[in-house]
């Protein structure tokens, strides 16, 4: 760490490394990278801002120790902050073995709000959530003017705010009451900035409107941030983790970043890897990408059955990448699709995760029609729900229930010629449905002189109603 006074402060902020013995080959790779390319830019303090791992990680897993040796490489460099991250990938206590491995400097280990300055690559926290004058004068007197003053929101404990505020309360009670303490950070902020002193804030957790990694926007009242309220803090640079995706906001010269995760842990993930450069001078900062050598990943969908010529033309491109290859198929096309096959074509991947999705058989049913009585009654609600007139099929649907299908035939075939339907010689079941002989199918028109009847099912519907008739009703 080379700082004097009239540079610019340059930090390293890398965040979400989720170091596990899944994520190993990839967060180290990276991490690596990331760390080497810091040290030989120069960086004057390095910053984790949470998620250093992925769960729970026992002292004797390979991928703790490939975090601790990074970590220590890099305080063999430069002060390093580690804030601390969501508890289900960073369990409270896992980060505080960190302290005893810093090399050359420090490792700091931010687990609660509070603020913290750097005089001569050394960390001297506040007592309370935010340096009183009295302490911040003797700092001053016993150290020097600092380089910087961080201010650590580390990840809050939704069930110690849920307990003071009401469970109901607890989702929105969080961003209110950080929004409070950055409004209370941001006096002290503005005053330390006003004194050539940079500010930086350091945070895990969601801003409301940002993106995930997936694409999709994070808009809601429960996450923790407003992007106001961060810049309320009076921060020159607010350092972000969380969200794997690389975003920043800007204004009036203060930044708010994500870096985003340090690799590519998952399948279907957007925007480029890697860590953020920070410039900063009082008042103004620039965050900068530096992407990591992050794994590629190739995903293709199919609705229906791979297309084998498609995916042929995919694997042409997709020697050493991470492919996933997902289809959705009906049960009866499941035998249609060859897995073999697809496992030779990508054989130069350097991996295939192949999700097939077998929709089974299940004839999704129309709501309200087992409470009909009568098939009559079914068959209209079927057409009221599925938005199809039923007048004519209910007609067809009453000779169907009274007549065999021959005297159908024989009906429709005396109709074609135009001839009345004879009187049977002795009385058929469906007399009593067509009292004094009048032909069933006759297109009933009350009071109205018709010279012919229209010939029933014989009248060619508009193509469009007959689609619905012919095509399988559930595909
Ligand atoms: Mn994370």
């Amino acid at each position: 760490m080379m700082l004097n006074e009239s540079e610019p402060l340059w930090l390293a902020h890398f965040s979400d490394l989720h170091y596990s013995p899944g994520n190993l080959a990839e967060a180290d790779r990276c991490f690596g990278f990331a760390v080497e390319n810091a040290i030989v830019s120069g960086c004057h303090v390095a910053v984790v801002s949470g998620d250093s791992t992925d769960h729970g990680l026992d002292a004797h897993t390979p991928a703790f120790g490939s975090l601790a040796r990074r970590i220590h490489r890099l305080s063999g460099y430069c002060p390093v902050l580690m804030l601390q991250g969501t508890f289900s990938h960073e369990p409270p206590g896992t980060l505080d073995v960190f302290r005893l491995i810093g090399a050359q400097y420090p490792v700091y280990v931010a687990d609660r709000i509070h603020q913290v300055a750097v005089c001569d690559g050394a960390f001297h926290p506040s007592g309370g959530p935010i340096f009183t004058d009295a302490e911040f004068d003797a700092l001053l007197a016993q150290h020097g003017m600092p380089k910087v003053v961080f201010t650590c929101v580390p990840t809050v404990n939704k069930a110690v705010l849920a307990a003071a505020a009401g469970v109901a309360n607890a989702a929105t009670a969080v961003g209110d009451h950080l929004a409070s303490y950055l409004v209370a950070a941001g006096t002290m902020n503005a005053r330390l900035r006003s004194r050539g002193i940079a500010t930086v804030g350091v945070s895990h957790g969601t801003v409301n409107g940002c993106q995930t990694e997936h694409g999709v926007p994070m808009a809601g009242f429960d996450h923790e941030f407003r992007i106001g309220a961060l810049f309320e803090a009076e921060c020159d640079g607010f350092l972000l983790g969380h969200i794997h995706r690389a975003q920043q906001w800007e204004r009036e010269g203060r930044v708010v970043a994500y870096p985003g995760s340090i690799g590519r842990f998952h399948y279907g993930e957007i925007g480029a890897k890697g860590y953020l450069q920070w410039d900063i001078v009082p008042g103004r900062a620039t965050a900068q990408l530096v992407e990591t050598p992050a794994r590629e990943t190739v995903c293709v969908d199919f609705d229906g059955p791979p297309d084998m010529d498609a995916l042929a033309a995919v694997a042409a491109e997709a020697a050493d990448k991470f492919v996933r290859v997902r289809w959705t198929v009906n049960e009866e096309h499941r035998q249609l699709v060859d897995r073999d096959a697809i496992m030779a074509l990508f054989g130069k991947s350097a991996e295939l995760k192949i999700e097939a999705r077998v929709l089974p058989a299940v004839r999704s049913r129309a709501e309200g029609i087992s409470r009909a009585a009568s098939l009559l009654e079914k068959l209209s609600r079927w057409g009221e729900l599925t938005g199809v007139a039923t007048g004519p099929l209910a007609e067809r649907l009453a000779l169907l229930e009274s007549l065999d299908a021959q005297s159908i035939a024989d009906g429709v075939l005396e109709q074609l010629r135009g001839m009345p339907a004879p009187e049977p010689a002795e009385s058929p079941a469906w007399s009593e449905d067509f009292p004094s002989g009048a032909s069933p199918f006759a297109t009933p028109v009350d009071d109205v002189p018709t010279t012919r009847a229209e010939p029933l099912g014989l009248t060619p519907p508009a193509a469009p109603q007959m689609e619905w008739l012919t095509d399988d009703l559930f595909a």
